[in-house]
């Protein structure tokens, strides 16, 4: 059994990816389902929405669940894999309250394999952002008067925790969850999936787009990742922006056949129009472990 752990922040691109995920195997892709999954109701909605060329709707809390999903790889070998999707803001819950519950704490423990989705164009904080907080720009006011409230004066003296830092902080939890040695080197099969990569201008590889987007998270990971078990991937599950304005309806995309839509960019910088590719490398590389 393949018990993947699915992780990103809030509109990273989870449900989107899934749903894109689950039919391309239905499809004939590098990895095939047999039959319809028996729970969809994770990728339910996201489908419709899709096939409809609207926008998914986020996920909420209360339907966090996992898809069984049983694939096979072009050598015939067939895994069962369980696929949880849940609202993102676990996600961030988990940095900033550092309780675990139970559920999370299994997740991560059973999980053999980790799928972490960034979304680039949300991720990186901008160069000046520190700067022009210290010069007073971009505080949030609260109040009318020119001076600032006791709130925010303690918001000044709060150096936001930059988005690449807390990605290393929350792979850095993870591994201690699973009980890995700080400086042990992770042998946990990781697939670094850079999402919405069609909002990238001008990228490079997945590789050199993680180094510059998260330096922080791409030096930590060559530094304490086995590079046999780390792949980064690059993927545009849409292969556009959709208009995010409810119930509108994005014509090109239907036009285009949504069947067709969507690639993945490889480890090489090469497109493929298989979504499943990375998914593909964490099950091969899970399965020559065994072996
Ligand atoms: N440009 C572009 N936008 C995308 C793509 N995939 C998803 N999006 C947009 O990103 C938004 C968030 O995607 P979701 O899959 O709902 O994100 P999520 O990680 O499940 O978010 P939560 O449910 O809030 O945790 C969607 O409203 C889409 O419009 C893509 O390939 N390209
Ligand atoms: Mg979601």
């Amino acid at each position: 059994m393949t018990n993947l752990l699915i992780a990103g922040a809030s509109k990273a691109g989870k449900t989107v990816y899934g749903a894109q995920f689950y039919l391309r195997t239905q499809a004939g892709a590098a990895l095939t389902s047999k039959g319809e999954a028996e729970d969809l109701s994770i990728f339910h909605k996201a489908i419709e929405a899709i096939a409809h060329g609207r926008k998914p709707e986020r996920t909420k809390d209360e339907e966090s669940r996992t898809l069984t999903l049983e694939v096979s790889d072009a050598a015939g070998r067939t895994t069962e894999m369980l696929w949880p999707d849940y609202a993102g803001e676990s996600f961030a819950d988990l940095l900033k309250r550092r309780v675990f519950t139970e559920e999370w704490l299994t997740r991560v423990k059973d999980a053999t394999g980790l799928l972490l989705l960034i979304r680039p164009e949300v991720t990186a904080m901008p160069a000046d952002a520190l700067k022009s907080r210290r010069k007073g720009q971009g505080r949030k006011s609260t109040t009318t008067s020119s001076s600032p409230s006791a709130d925010e004066k303690v918001q000044d003296h709060l150096v936001p925790l930059l988005p690449d830092a807390q990605y290393v902080e929350w792979v850095q939890m993870m591994r201690h969850l699973r009980g890995e040695g700080r400086l042990e080197r992770s042998r946990w099969p990781l697939v670094v999936l850079l999402t919405c990569w069609d909002e990238l201008k001008d990228p490079k590889t997945p590789a050199e787009v993680l180094q510059h987007k998260c330096p922080l998270l791409a030096s930590y990971l060559r530094g304490i990742w086995a590079p046999e078990a780390l792949a980064i991937y690059g993927v545009s599950a849409l292969g556009q922006a959709f208009d995010d304005r409810k119930g509108h309806v994005n014509t090109t995309f239907l036009a285009e056949r949504p069947e067709r839509q969507g690639y993945v960019i490889c480890p090489t910088g090469a497109q493929d129009s298989d979504l499943t590719l990375p998914v593909a490398w964490l099950l091969k590389r899970l399965h020559d472990h065994q072996d």
